[in-house]
């Protein structure tokens, strides 16, 4: 193992997209750059001080005008709509104090949603979420939630079927064993190398461009099986897909294996269970349809002969099948990660060197290397005396309908009536499908406190906004799970006007009632305490990590690599009953017994085509509708830094664009650079064009991040962001995940003259008030 030691001290912070070097300008400027350890570092980070985003920073404590002088629930409607008024903390942490106390007196801890979901920033210590999590907790307990945007129909059937996301993420077979081992590398969903920028927590080295230049070189043929042709940042073959069907065009791939005797049968049989039971469905004995390439040409739209000769490519090669997470991010989401398993399976390749299969190449820095893997020590939010919970995506479902009940994971729950909602580190009127839907249920809590360093839209659609730190206002520690830098993040600049850290919020908040939030610790105390916990975990490894100060001083820690290079489930492959997977029967599960016995009707037994309630091959289209996919963006992380010069750069005329093919621009007579105007029932948009032969005819793409900006009067998003328009509805009764890639929308130019400015930056109107002893307004 390497662990080069840093023998400088630079001054440097981490994010998300990775680890900068920060030097103090004379006239006080930061300026900033990668990190020298870093051959390729991501822009993104270049941006993180601009005066671009301090002008969107929230200032002071800040409070709606009738929340302030109405108490809670005042005018629900008027949020987002009526000025703040900006008070000082003793105020703002007295009166959401006082709140707090008349919630849970009157209706208990289960009317506090504290889910908040989100990525908050880099840095162990300053987690957001860990922070108000610990907070609510020691409150007396929260409405939590479960899963995660990112891979909830994933992270639900996966482990029914083989093994939990984290255990499959931990163990990727890295792209040094593929460039030796892979002959063909098959993905549904490409290997979009902008998402690899990212690590959360914090990306170190990026080396999945590197990773995948490797594999060409040494000869690994690349095929790529997606709506879009510009997500390979190598040479390959692009087999154009219509969204939401790839599950078709697997099983069409598993019927030739099937029919033409290249299913390994010896495979099938000894490491895994239910083939027999998934077969009769296959070759269309149970319902009368045989998964033909025939059959799965006319809903996929990719040629029969193709997907035929395809298969025997895979049967014939050392084949790696890679699918994108954005692919389970659809109604009956589960489908394909189940049957990306089913058919590695068959081609009897799973735990061989370069063979079976990968979820996510591509999706983050960390996906593919054998970078030590260190359990890091984490702020503790200790137990939560409320076991109420939601699956992460059914939060307007839950405000909507207090008391309705819900199924996940095969049995029953109930929504519950929530009173107060507080977020700290996500921003849901960017991550949400459906925000009109949202903005309605919105109205449902009497509070919604927000802790937010930027006037986020959710920020701006608050009653209480208590402004935070960002990470160049704190100190804090950086590791991310597979990454292989530990990085001290350095204070380097004072707090943006009255932002405090969430964690001395919480602690003033608690010490109103008497909890003990920092056991008597500071931000210095508890970065040891973290540090030291790690330093134990790392010893325990056989790794010797330096002292704290002398860590603190250096700035940096490299973890190197595993000694042997790591192929997944190479244990079980040897020796299935010596090392089983965590399946009920031991056995990768083609046919499951658990999800059979919840009787549902959108997940059944085995991996099974379900039609999306909207797709392209929906019967009763009128040729308008085109596929809207609205992926992760290029040019920051979701909404995170939306107003610095980076993200604005790839802005047109102030907008998000939205991709779309030539065939489909012209038949609507729209130009490159035109403003377009972008519609459903569920709501309208305004974004400008880009015309892109990367797009497949019938397909539009709306990178998600762009601040929501709705103008409720007439009823349009103005800037461009998809959630405006995508569909809220559960994946599943299985996962009940977020669905957001299952959007039909019609698109037009936009009418001369009705182009609306952008009012995404535009802070809120302030408004003094007697009450906060400010004076008259
Ligand atoms: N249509 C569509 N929608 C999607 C997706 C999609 O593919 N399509 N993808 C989904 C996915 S996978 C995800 S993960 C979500 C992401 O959704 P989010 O994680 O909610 O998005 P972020 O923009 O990262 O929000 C993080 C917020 O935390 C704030 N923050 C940063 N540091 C701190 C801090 O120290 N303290 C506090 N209090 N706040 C802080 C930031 O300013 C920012 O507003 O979006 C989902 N939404
Ligand atoms: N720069 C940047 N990087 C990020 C993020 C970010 O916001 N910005 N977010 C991070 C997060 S939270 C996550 S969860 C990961 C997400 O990672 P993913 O979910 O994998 O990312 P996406 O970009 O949504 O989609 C990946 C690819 O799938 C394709 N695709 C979409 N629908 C279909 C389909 O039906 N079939 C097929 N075959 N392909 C389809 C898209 O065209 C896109 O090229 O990315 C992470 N990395
Ligand atoms: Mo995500």
């Amino acid at each position: 193992m390497d662990h080069a030691k840093n023998s400088n001290s630079k001054i440097r912070t981490a994010a998300h997209w990775g680890i900068y070097e920060i030097e103090n300008g004379t006239d006080g400027s930061l300026s900033i750059r990668g990190a020298a350890e870093d051959a390729d570092p991501s822009p993104i980070g270049l941006h993180m001080a601009s005066d671009a985003l301090k002008q969107v920073r929230v200032a002071k404590p800040s409070i709606r005008k009738s929340w302030l002088e109405q108490g809670p629930g005042a005018n629900p409607h008027m949020r987002g709509r009526e000025p703040f008024v900006e008070v000082e903390w003793d105020v703002a942490l007295d009166l959401l104090a006082a709140e707090f106390l008349r919630i849970r007196t009157s209706f208990g801890n289960e009317a506090i949603f504290g889910g908040s979901y989100g990525w908050a920033s880099a840095g162990r210590f300053h987690h957001a979420q860990s922070q108000v999590h610990r907070f609510l907790n020691l409150m007396g307990g929260y409405v939590s939630h479960v899963d995660n945007y990112s891979l909830a129909a994933g992270r639900v059937i996966l482990p029914h079927a083989v093994a939990s996301t984290e255990i499959l993420l931990d163990q990727h077979t890295s792209f040094d064993v593929m460039a030796d081992n892979t002959t063909l590398f098959v993905t549904f969903g490409g290997v979009p190398v902008k998402n690899a920028q990212m690590s959360p927590g914090g990306a170190g080295r990026h080396r999945v461009i590197a990773g995948m230049k490797a594999m060409e070189k040494a000869g690994t043929r690349f095929i790529n099986i997606s709506p879009v042709s510009d997500n390979m940042p190598v040479e390959s073959e692009w087999l154009a897909i219509r969204p939401n069907t790839d599950v078709a065009l697997m099983l069409a791939l598993a019927h030739v294996l099937e029919a033409e005797g290249l299913a390994d049968l010896t495979f099938l049989n000894s490491h895994c269970v239910g083939y027999n039971r998934f077969r009769p469905y296959l070759l269309g004995e149970t319902d009368g349809i045989a998964k033909t390439p025939a059959w799965a040409a006319l809903i996929c739209g990719i040629d029969a002969d193709r997907i035929a000769s395809l298969a025997r490519e895979m049967a014939a090669n050392r084949t790696m099948i890679n699918v994108s997470w954005s692919l389970q991010r659809a109604v009956h989401g589960e489908q394909p990660f189940w049957m990306t398993v089913t058919l590695a399976a068959m081609l009897g390749q799973i735990g061989l060197a370069g063979g079976g299969f990968g979820i996510g190449y591509g999706a983050l820095n960390s996906v593919g290397h054998d970078n030590v893997r260190l359990k890091f020590g984490a702020f503790p939010q200790g137990p939560n005396p409320v076991t109420t919970f939601i699956p992460v995506a059914r939060i307007t479902d839950m405000l909507l309908n207090p008391g309705e009940g819900f199924t996940y994971n095969g049995k029953a729950y109930s929504y519950p009536d929530i009173r107060l909602v507080y977020w700290a580190g996500g921003n849901p009127f960017h991550h949400h499908q459906d925000l009109n839907r949202l903005l309605k249920a919105w109205q449902k809590p009497e509070t919604i406190v927000v802790n937010e360093p930027y006037w986020t839209p959710t920020a701006k659609l608050a009653d209480i906004v208590l402004p935070i730190t960002t990470p160049l206002e704190r100190n804090d520690i950086a590791s991310a799970g597979g990454e292989d830098l530990i990085v001290a993040m350095k204070k380097v600049e004072e707090p943006f006007g009255q932002s405090r850290n969430d964690f001395d919020i919480f602690e003033d908040l608690a010490g109103r009632f008497s909890i003990d939030f920092s056991e008597g610790l500071n931000e210095d105390g508890w970065l040891r305490r973290i540090y030291a916990v790690s330093r134990e975990n790392a010893s325990a490894k056989g790794i010797a990590m330096p002292d704290f100060d002398e860590f603190w001083e250096t700035g940096l820690f490299d973890l190197g690599s595993e000694a042997k290079p790591v192929v997944m489930l190479e244990a079980f492959r040897m020796a299935p009953d010596a090392n089983p997977v965590p399946t009920p029967s031991g056995r990768i599960e083609i046919f499951s017994e658990t999800i059979d016995g919840f009787s549902l009707a959108d997940c059944l037994g085995h991996p099974t085509w379900f039609e999306p309630p909207e797709w392209l091959g929906a019967t009763g289209l009128t040729g308008e509708q085109l596929h809207m996919i609205s992926d992760q963006p290029v040019r920051r992380l979701h909404s995170q830094l939306d107003a610095s010069p980076h993200s604005r750069g790839g802005k047109v005329e102030g907008r998000e664009p939205i991709h779309i093919s030539p065939v489909d621009a012209q038949a609507r007579g729209i130009a490159d650079g035109d403003l377009v105007e972008v519609f459903n029932t569920r709501g309208r948009l305004i974004s400008a064009a880009v015309v892109s032969e990367a797009m497949m005819p019938g397909v539009l793409r709306l990178s998600t991040g762009a601040w929501f900006d709705m103008d409720r009067d007439r009823q349009i998003e103005r800037h461009g962001n998809p959630n405006a328009l995508t569909l809220d509805v559960p994946a599943s009764s299985l996962s009940q995940g977020c669905s957001a890639q299952t959007c039909l929308v019609e698109i037009r130019r936009l009418g001369d003259g009705q182009a609306v400015r952008v009012e995404a930056f535009d802070i809120p109107s302030f408004a003094f008030s007697a009450r906060s002893g400010d004076g008259e307004y």
